[in-house]
């Protein structure tokens, strides 16, 4: 038989095929690729360089730095909820080493992302080649093998009709809602440029159905029953809930059996902030409402959550004795977590299928009403932080509340790491499901601008607000630079502390004052922290400047009443606009009797150190095998 064939380049097969694929849910098509991010070097530019600018149908959009690239790519899946992402290319050495990072936050996150890595010469007769790390123990070694624990598919295309079994592999694991992450083609520099005679039917278009996977009848049965049961139930909703965009059947399930719910960091805003069983955010950055409810809760519903640290209070969070999990997730190995009764399918579906089995069922009235108090709490514990106004700098809560107040509700806030995600967290009342945009799985300094740029190109109708802290802007901070070369106006918000002070706040915990987190010249070959006080001598940063280097309106700030009128201002600036403001490294907001395993060091000469090992061996045995 004949088929048809056409004659392309193994990197040219690659953009043709991936202009050509499609996913689908609940009847929805879209291309799965919205494009390719790139920086291009020797080890790209005549393979997927070349291929990029004959099939311009794939937008190629140049970036600074490889890492970010990534992580734009990651916060614009996040966005599509896995529905859409890019691919990104890189030439060989660091620009594809610089990916890693990137890598290890979609995997982490469980968030698609297309990696093109250039490798070294298949050939190999001309090695080594620039950037080649060599090794005496096999020529089939190259940086590009470090992509593969950090990566849910990983190979690498050594002949371009090897693609024809790659590329379908490739989709199945990007498209899969339990195996998704980083996904990992390495190809070397000369293989990208070979022809070959692909099938035609390789670059058809092709419509991946992305499924909702029913879970197991009788396990849902005995769930029923559970709940039924339980006294105090209460739901953790997780990153699922959106991904299986299942908010609004989590809210007619909440309203209909009365469970209150406490959102991890990647499910906050899974209900409303204003729904009265909405009890905020759970765990080390948790509200007493959440933290209160989930000591005593006797059944916890895990909705597409992998339990991290932060959400368990390194597992001290759950403190009934005979406290039962069931977990609802799409990932059996996150279903089965805590020794929970799996129910291993899509959130959504599964949420369909429970509902019926509970109807007429409510929890206890007077628990319903605990719950609901706690909730009041906690809202009038918000108020309280959004309206301190601290001076001379103003603290960070009163920010984040005129930021949530005055900003677009329709906005998208998005955050990565530092002291603001605990504190955003807490504080940020989400109005619509993608109000909260928060990256801590991997909780990466760094993300926060380039992700921006992410959503506001998913969406950019939407008002993006990126809460940058200055040790996060100074780590990468140039795709200011893409978003204006692109048009794709960010509000950033660049809050300035002179250092690392959430890592300051947890080194005074630990008994170690603040050291090496403060901006500070070295005084005596040693660099100050908080026990130098106001005297150590500051460093000569202007990070105002610096982002009006790179292009941006800047506006900064002294006061609260500055910040307001830049909020204000910055609305009407269709440009990419930092709002540059200082504020005090020590108001901080306090934690909710929560606590976060970290151990101090077991033996010491500093006395503070060894007062935090006391206390944190006295927590340690709150910490609970779930059997
Ligand atoms: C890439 C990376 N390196 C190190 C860390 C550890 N870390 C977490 S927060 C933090 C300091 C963040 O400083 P900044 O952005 O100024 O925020 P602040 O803590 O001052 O609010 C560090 C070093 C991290 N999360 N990511
Ligand atoms: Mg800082």
């Amino acid at each position: 038989m004949n088929t048809p064939t056409e004659r392309l380049t193994l990197a040219q097969a690659v953009v043709k095929f991936l202009i050509n694929q499609h996913a689908e849910r609940d009847g929805q098509t879209q291309p799965f690729f919205a494009g390719c991010f790139g920086i291009f070097g020797h080890g790209n530019i005549s393979g997927i360089g070349q291929a990029l600018q004959q099939f311009p149908e794939l937008r190629y959009y140049q970036c600074r730095n490889e890492q970010s690239m990534v992580h734009t790519a990651v916060a614009y899946a996040k966005m599509k909820n896995r529905l859409q992402t890019f691919a990104c290319t890189s030439s060989i050495g660091p620009g594809a080493t610089n990916m890693l990072t990137g890598a290890a936050v979609a995997t982490i996150n469980r968030l698609p992302v297309l990696l093109l890595p250039g490798d070294i010469f298949a050939r190999r007769n001309v090695a080594p080649v620039l950037q080649q790390l060599e090794s005496s123990q096999s020529q089939d070694v190259s940086v590009n093998d470090c992509f593969k624990p950090v990566s849910r598919y990983w190979d690498r295309i050594y002949r371009p009709d090897q693609l024809i079994t790659a590329l379908p592999e490739m989709m199945r694991v990007l498209t899969s809602p339990s195996e998704t992450g980083a996904v990992t083609l390495a190809l070397p520099q000369d293989a990208q440029t070979e022809a070959f005679d692909f099938p035609a039917a390789l670059f058809r278009r092709r419509v991946w159905s992305i499924p909702r996977n029913r879970p197991d009848a009788r396990s849902v049965a005995l769930a029923a029953e559970a709940i039924r049961k339980a006294k105090r139930p209460l739901i953790v909703a997780g990153g699922g809930v959106h991904y299986s965009d299942a908010t609004d059947t989590l809210r007619a399930f909440v309203d209909a059996t009365g469970i209150p719910v406490g959102e991890t960091m990647a499910g906050k805003g899974a209900l409303r902030f204003d729904h009265p069983l909405n009890l905020g955010a759970i765990g080390v950055t948790g509200t007493l409402a959440a933290n209160r409810a989930a000591r005593s809760a006797d059944l916890v519903l895990g909705i597409g959550t992998r339990y991290s640290d932060f959400t368990t209070c390194s597992k001290t969070a759950f403190q009934d004795p005979n406290v039962r999990f069931i977990n609802l997730n799409v990932t059996e190995f996150d279903a089965f977590k805590h020794g929970a009764l799996p129910l291993t399918g899509d959130a959504r579906a599964t949420l369909e299928e429970l509902a019926p089995l509970l109807a007429g069922h409510t929890v206890p009235a007077p628990y319903r009403q605990e719950c609901e108090a706690l909730h009041r709490q906690w809202e009038a514990e918000v108020d309280r932080i959004y309206a301190i106004r601290h001076s001379p700098l103003p603290s960070q809560g009163e920010l984040i509340g005129a930021v949530n107040e005055l900003g677009d509700p329709d906005a998208v806030m998005i955050n990565a790491a530092g002291s603001m995600p605990g504190d955003l967290h807490k504080l940020w009342r989400c109005r619509h499901p993608k109000h909260f945009h928060l990256e801590y799985g991997f909780s990466c300094m760094g993300y926060e601008i380039a992700g921006g740029l992410g959503i506001k190109m998913a969406d950019p109708s939407r008002e993006v607000y990126v809460l940058v802290g200055d040790g996060s802007y100074l780590m990468l901070g140039n795709e200011l630079i893409t978003s204006i070369q692109e048009g794709y106006k960010l509000t950033v918000i660049l809050m300035d502390n002179s250092g690392f002070n959430s890592i300051g706040g947890l080194s005074r915990s630990l008994g170690q004052q603040g050291f090496g987190t403060r901006y500070v010249f070295p005084k005596e070959g040693r660099l100050p922290g908080d026990e130098a006080g106001p005297d150590a001598e500051t460093l000569p940063v202007d990070l105002a400047m610096n982002a009006r280097g790179l292009g941006a309106h800047v506006i900064e700030c002294r006061t609260h009443a500055d910040f307001v009128a830049a909020l204000r201002a910055a609305r009407d600036i269709p440009r990419t606009t930092v709002i540059h403001v200082r504020n005090d490294r020590y108001a901080g907001v306090g934690g909710y009797e929560s606590w976060w395993d970290v151990p101090p060091a077991e033996v010491s000469t500093m006395p503070a150190v060894q007062t935090a090992r006391k206390a944190w061996e006295a927590r340690r045995p709150d910490e609970r095998d779930f059997l």
